[in-house]
């Protein structure tokens, strides 16, 4: 018997999740683990935030966009209250001081820009609200200037699709499809560093030590070069183009485009972002042998060939085409051997496919259910009509939230709940799930 979902309760819950990681100006994405604010983390929170409290949700993203660097990038950790016990501390991504960096202690890098979906679907629950419309005139440029850097400052082919030089600026960090790459790379001159993670955290369901190691290795390779685009893309040892940081920014593009003509701004150099990724993604990304999409090493100039999820980003971004779609889901979706349910494994969706030999059901990237993950799916199914699927795939998120807390990550064999517990953005995706009216 399938348990009932209380979506009553289920709101409640996600409340007091917000509620207890609330520190004021951002929202801790765990109350031990992560105390600082994250970038695509604070979007989706905001989005929660919407849902109870119109200005908390602005107070987030202005928070997050107030540590925006003069270049456009908008930083993955923002250190609003200085050092903790998380490491890396503010001082060892050394960006104080730079010419063009922020003004706030953040980190070096970015991560996936759902900012621009989440305001305006924030905008689009509040169209008249008066407080709503100020906000959006001040965060419009400050979106366009970010989208303007990833498909500029970090183009390195000519195809507007950005390059990404670190795991984390992925979100994704741990993912087989990055350690192939990572597993190449020989560290050298490594600085001292303790961990912390595994302080709060079982170390079997966190990134091993050599992944972690290399983590350190490019962050003091981004360092030396003072964060600067030009140097990283013509030398760094890890550069990739990330299918589903692609999928995101794109859909992203066109809310932002959205977005221009609600503002009745200049709309030209959006669409051309636009028409340019639609133009590139599926040559660079998909590959017909398989039936799949796969990351792209652009150092290496070669596809990653590994099996994720990220395989079904491109249908939450409009990208893929029918027939793709359809091969996506026979395939892979439908595919027990993949991500399907099969006998042992009762939950859906696995971030890296159960035949990929990376896959680790409890570890991090490499396995577990995330409700980010499940959301963008369930989003792309619904938007390709495979209602039913989005509707099951929506159905066992409840029964994991409902079942086993709001939890960081979950094991797809028995849907356990893993890593950090009460965690902010798997409360704000609760939400956006229950948003979503699939009966
Ligand atoms: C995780 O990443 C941080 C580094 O950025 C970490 O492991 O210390 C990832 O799951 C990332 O996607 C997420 O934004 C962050 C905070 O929830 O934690």
């Amino acid at each position: 018997m399938q348990p009932m979902v209380n979506l009553d309760a289920l709101r409640a819950e996600a409340q007091r999740v917000l509620q207890l990681n609330n520190r004021g100006e951002f929202t801790t994405p765990s109350p031990h683990q992560y105390p600082h604010q994250w970038n695509w983390d604070a979007a989706f929170i905001a989005f929660g935030w919407a849902h109870f409290d119109l200005a908390r949700a602005h107070t987030e993203i202005r928070s997050l966009l107030r540590a925006q660097w003069r270049n456009g990038m908008v930083p993955h950790i923002i250190y609003h209250h200085g050092a903790s016990d998380y490491f890396p501390p503010p001082e060892f991504w050394q960006t104080q001081g730079l010419a063009h960096g922020g003004d706030i202690l953040s980190s070096g890098l970015t991560q996936p820009p759902v900012l621009a979906t989440m305001v305006r679907r924030i905008h689009e629950r509040f169209p008249e609200d008066a407080s709503e419309n100020i906000f959006l005139r001040e965060v419009f440029p400050k979106l366009v200037a970010w989208h303007r850097w990833l498909h500029t400052a970090r183009d390195v082919d000519g195809t507007g699709l950005p390059c990404l030089i670190h795991p984390w600026e992925s979100g994704a960090d741990n993912s087989p499809r990055w350690l192939t790459l990572l597993d190449q790379i020989t560290p050298f001159d490594l600085p001292a560093y303790t961990r912390r993670d595994t302080t709060h955290v079982l170390a079997e369901e966190r990134p091993r030590a050599q992944d972690y190691e290399r983590f350190v290795f490019l962050i003091d390779r981004g360092r030396r070069v003072q964060w600067n685009d030009a140097e990283l893309l013509a030398t760094h040892p890890f550069l990739v183009q990330d299918v589903m940081f692609c999928s995101i920014l794109h859909r992203a593009d066109q809310d932002l485009l959205a977005l221009a003509k609600t503002l009745n701004a200049d709309t030209r150099e959006i669409e051309a972002w636009v028409e340019k990724t639609r133009s590139v993604f599926n040559t660079r990304f998909w590959n017909e042998e398989r039936g799949l999409y796969l990351d792209y090493d652009a150092r290496a100039g070669a596809p990653i060939p590994v099996n994720t999820c990220a395989t079904f980003a491109p249908l939450y971004a409009g990208l893929a085409t029918n027939f793709q779609a359809a091969r996506l889901l026979r395939d892979h979706y439908e595919n027990p051997r993949e991500y399907a349910p099969s006998a042992g494994s009762k939950f859906r969706v696995p971030s890296t496919a159960k035949d990929e030999p990376g896959y680790a059901p409890r570890r991090y990237w490499c396995g577990p259910i995330w409700m980010l993950l499940n959301w963008l799916t369930a989003q792309g199914l619904e938007d390709y009509g495979f209602r039913a699927q989005a509707q099951e795939l929506q159905r066992q998120s409840f029964e994991l939230l409902q079942t086993h807390g709001i939890r960081e990550y979950y094991d797809p064999r028995d849907g356990s709940g893993l890593g950090g517990k009460d965690f902010a953005w798997t409360a704000a995706l609760a939400l956006a799930l229950a948003d979503m009216n699939l009966e």
